[in-house]
């Protein structure tokens, strides 16, 4: 109240008499947001026709999502016009059903990451709702000598690569940046074209998924939609979306209910050791938490175990209230490593974190794993409830002293 308050009186008619009007003032040519988005389109065109007949490579997350597999696609689809190759490349699995009946659907080439993959043949590389931190490929391709040149992401800034063209933008998926990219360059959509009609659809398909199916969009993003209406195969898309959840997924997602405890809204399970395969089943347990009544935020979390690697902690966040950021949240909760670098982050309305088991590693003997899980599950509870504490009282001191303003 405090703050509307003082915006009333930085807006006062009082202060500005003399000055035109404000429909005068504000011209209805081009507002500002699609300046920019203009202007960044016409820069990646650039930038891409400065190194046609190239090879690159697009790196996208471990766990695709359908916003990165979309958004390397038309990265990859904007590349062609200037005969550069483009790669899409992976270092993980795709897990979920629906990414995989897109990628099947829509017939697009993704490579998963083999050793053998020589990465000197690429002369640039391409991070997509990403900026390194989630994919496996970043110290890979530094060891290569592959540099990044275009970083496209909605992420809050990592700061751990840099490229002669990032756009880092607060909408609701890369996908929309994407379509800006499309819709404001010479290189649009076309109604007849198959491979058009593919791209517009995965792309739908990405913003629809990362807001939530439109209920978290931002007006970048209706609009993106809007554009990709006129082109997406909506019987396509809707077989996309009619995938069912596979029985690993549903079998976790019971354990998450079986185990989740709620402390003012907040929703946190812990689901055990989870298969390094079905990792993706942990994003999927938290989103189905938070269908739950009264619940604002649910959190999962579980032991990856990977075959001969190292055993990591992988949680994931999603929330409902606005005031709450994910990527303050559980960097203030979980802190960072010794080499200075957080456990979690997120973005708007989703976080995740990842955290090391180091020396417990390894042993698959039945009771030593229960222990260690009972360690890992105790320590990452008290942290997520000692920030949950905090928040609450905070928020209640917030209602206080908007109380004690009402009564003065
Ligand atoms: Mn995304």
């Amino acid at each position: 109240m405090a703050r509307e308050r003082a915006q009333l009186s930085e807006i006062s008619p009082l202060s500005n008499v003399e000055s035109e009007p404000e429909s005068f003032r504000r011209e209805p040519k081009e507002p500002r947001e699609n300046q920019d988005s203009v202007r960044r389109a016409h820069e990646i065109i650039e930038l891409l026709d400065q190194r046609r007949g190239e090879r690159h490579i697009v790196a996208i997350q471990n766990f695709p999502d359908p916003d990165a597999i979309a958004s390397g696609l038309a990265h990859q689809m904007l590349a062609a016009h200037f005969d550069i190759t483009v790669d899409i490349v992976y270092d993980g699995f795709i897990s979920h059903q629906e990414n995989l009946a897109l990628v099947q659907l829509l017939q697009i080439e993704l490579l998963h990451y083999d050793p053998k993959l020589d990465l000197g043949q690429y002369q640039a590389s391409i991070f997509v709702d990403n900026q390194g931190t989630t994919t496996g490929l970043t110290g890979k391709l530094k060891e290569a000598g592959v540099q990044p040149l275009v970083i496209v992401d909605h992420h809050e800034r990592q700061g751990l690569i840099e490229a002669p063209f990032t756009d880092l933008r607060k909408v609701g998926a890369t996908a929309t940046i994407y379509t800006e990219y499309l819709r404001y360059s010479p290189y649009s959509l076309e109604k007849n074209n198959q491979q058009h009609i593919r791209l517009a659809t995965a792309l739908m398909h990405a913003i629809r998924s990362e807001t939530g199916g439109m209920i978290r969009a931002r007006e970048a993003d209706f609009k993106a939609a809007g554009y990709l209406t006129g082109f997406v195969d909506h019987s396509l898309l809707s077989e996309i979306l009619n995938v069912k959840r596979s029985k690993r997924v549903i079998d976790v997602i019971k354990i998450a209910l079986e185990n989740r405890i709620v402390r003012d809204n907040y929703s946190i399970a812990g689901v055990g050791f989870v298969r390094y395969e079905d990792r993706d089943a942990i994003p999927q347990a938290a989103d189905f938490l938070l269908t739950e009544e009264n619940i604002h935020t649910a959190i999962v979390y579980g032991i990856i175990i990977k075959e001969g690697e190292r055993e990591v902690i992988i949680g994931s966040l999603r929330t409902s209230k606005v005031t709450l950021n994910p990527d303050s949240f559980l960097k203030t909760a979980l802190g960072k490593d010794n080499s200075g670098h957080f456990y979690g982050g997120g973005k708007y309305e989703a976080g995740g974190f990842e955290i090391p088991i180091g020396f417990l590693s390894g042993s698959l003997e039945e009771e030593f794993m229960r222990s260690k899980w009972k360690i890992y599950d105790a320590m990452v509870k008290r942290k997520l409830l000692e920030k949950i504490g905090v928040e609450t009282i905070q928020a209640a001191n917030r209602t206080a002293n908007l109380q004690e303003w009402a009564d003065e």
